[in-house]
């Protein structure tokens, strides 16, 4: 790996300064085999930085994309509120665009399909662009074609060249993974149809500076997006946003819709949404400061909550083997002593233990047979989902753990 990388990934000055060291860690998503127990597993640093340029926010420290993407654990299709609302995103592009069976719809990063899909009973033209080769089978069992690579100006003309142009191009949760963002803009404006839509949405910088979300930062999220820094990145290739909308999903996302210059009519949302930036000071050098902070008391109070409820006898597990429960468990150094094992619908995930601290990951019918006192829920975004999910171990007296935005019992 090389040494911290001070120059900004998108405007390109030697200006990103560091604002939270989270420590040296494994990569979040890579869970472990239990054959592999005693490998060697690799850790790498993770710091975040604030160009003081052009306000975007990146790590300092670049893990290669085929060690993050090639073979990967995450599932859009296994939560329910993540597969309605991705498929949700399809349907309603159908309505604003009035697509028909001549359009064809791209979605880079696809997955395992779960968005494409909501484009099939509309008969639009589907294809999804996806790295991991371990999701083709579950893609391809959706009744999705998919071309096994990273996107960028090189894919998108192999892409072009075979389906054509796009009308619209969608980009969920993947703008973020990506270590140049200047070749996959090329890349759109390549194969984006004259009037088509991009419509990129990344977990948006400013809810993660709002809630305190630390957590979301791990080596896949190589940037932390705020809307002024991206359209500065659009503007270079001649594009523009078009619409913004803040949405609640994954506890705060932001959605921009994306022309070419004088293609498409801007609309107020996207001034709004910048002038909100600018009113917050978002992105700003305190408002980092401030993430940083939360993050230090998170810990503190999470770990002496955690110690007090042992001390006193209780016992402990997860609920969601996410990416962020892997940052927030590594940062505070929590292991099998405190949580006996993370409870995950994901078949993927089942039967292997998190990097770096081995805690084991198994299906959610263990709650009911081990019983534990508290769920620690480290995947809080969906603590709605997962709380109807597990009413009975409610009923039975169990309670729940919830450590972001602020550390609760439920
Ligand atoms: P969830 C991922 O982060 C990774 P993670 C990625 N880098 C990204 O950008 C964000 O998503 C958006 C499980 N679960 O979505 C399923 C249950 O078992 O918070 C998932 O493994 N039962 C692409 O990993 C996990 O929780 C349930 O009832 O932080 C949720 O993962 C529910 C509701 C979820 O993402």
């Amino acid at each position: 790996m090389a040494g911290a990388q001070t120059r900004c990934m998108s405007c390109r000055a030697e200006a990103v300064e560091e604002f939270l060291d989270i420590g040296t860690i494994p990569v979040a998503n890579n869970f472990v085999p239990a054959d592999k127990l005693d490998s060697p597993e690799p850790a790498y640093p993770l710091r975040v930085g604030y160009c003081h340029n052009c306000k975007h926010c990146q790590l300092l420290d670049m893990v290669s994309p085929t060690e993050l993407f090639d073979d990967y654990t995450y599932l859009s299709g296994v939560s329910d509120t993540i597969s309605e609302y991705l498929r949700g995103i399809a349907s309603g592009l159908v309505g604003r665009y009035s697509l028909g069976p001549d359009d064809l719809a791209v979605d880079i990063g696809s997955n395992d399909g779960t968005l494409l899909t909501g484009y099939l009973a509309h008969n639009i033209k589907v294809l999804g662009v996806e790295p991991a080769k371990n999701l083709l089978e579950l893609s391809s069992a959706a009744g999705i074609e998919t071309v096994c690579d990273y996107f960028g100006l090189e894919t998108a003309r192999d892409v072009l060249k075979q389906y054509g142009k796009a009308s619209v191009i969608t980009s969920i949760n993947n703008f973020a993974h990506v270590p140049d963002p200047h070749d996959f803009v090329q890349g759109v404006d390549v194969l984006l149809k004259e009037g088509g839509v991009f419509i990129v949405e990344i977990h948006y910088l400013m809810k993660m500076v709002q809630d305190g979300a630390f957590d979301t930062i791990y080596h896949e999220h190589m940037s932390y997006w705020g809307l002024t820094p991206m359209i500065a990145l659009f503007e270079q290739y001649e594009m523009q946003a078009i619409r913004a909308e803040v949405l609640d999903i994954h506890h705060g996302q932001l959605r921009v819709y994306v022309s070419r210059k004088g293609e498409l009519e801007p609309d107020e949302t996207v001034g709004a949404t910048v002038n909100r930036e600018r009113e917050l000071g978002i992105p700003g050098w305190e408002t980092c400061s401030k993430l940083a902070n939360n993050a230090y008391n998170v810990r503190t109070e999470l770990l002496s909550l955690m110690d007090k409820l042992i001390d006193q006898g209780a016992t402990m597990a997860g609920y969601g083997a996410t990416a962020k429960g892997n940052t927030l468990l590594s940062f505070l150094g929590v292991g099998p002593d405190k949580l006996k094992f993370i409870a995950d619908r994901n078949p993927i995930k089942q039967g292997t233990y998190t990097p770096g601290h081995h805690i084991p990951v198994v299906s959610p019918d263990r709650i009911a047979t081990d019983k534990p006192d508290y769920l620690l829920i480290l995947a809080w975004n969906l603590t709605d989902e997962i709380v109807r999910e597990q009413s009975d171990f409610l009923d039975q007296g169990g309670r729940f753990i919830v450590p972001i935005p602020h550390v609760r019992i439920l």
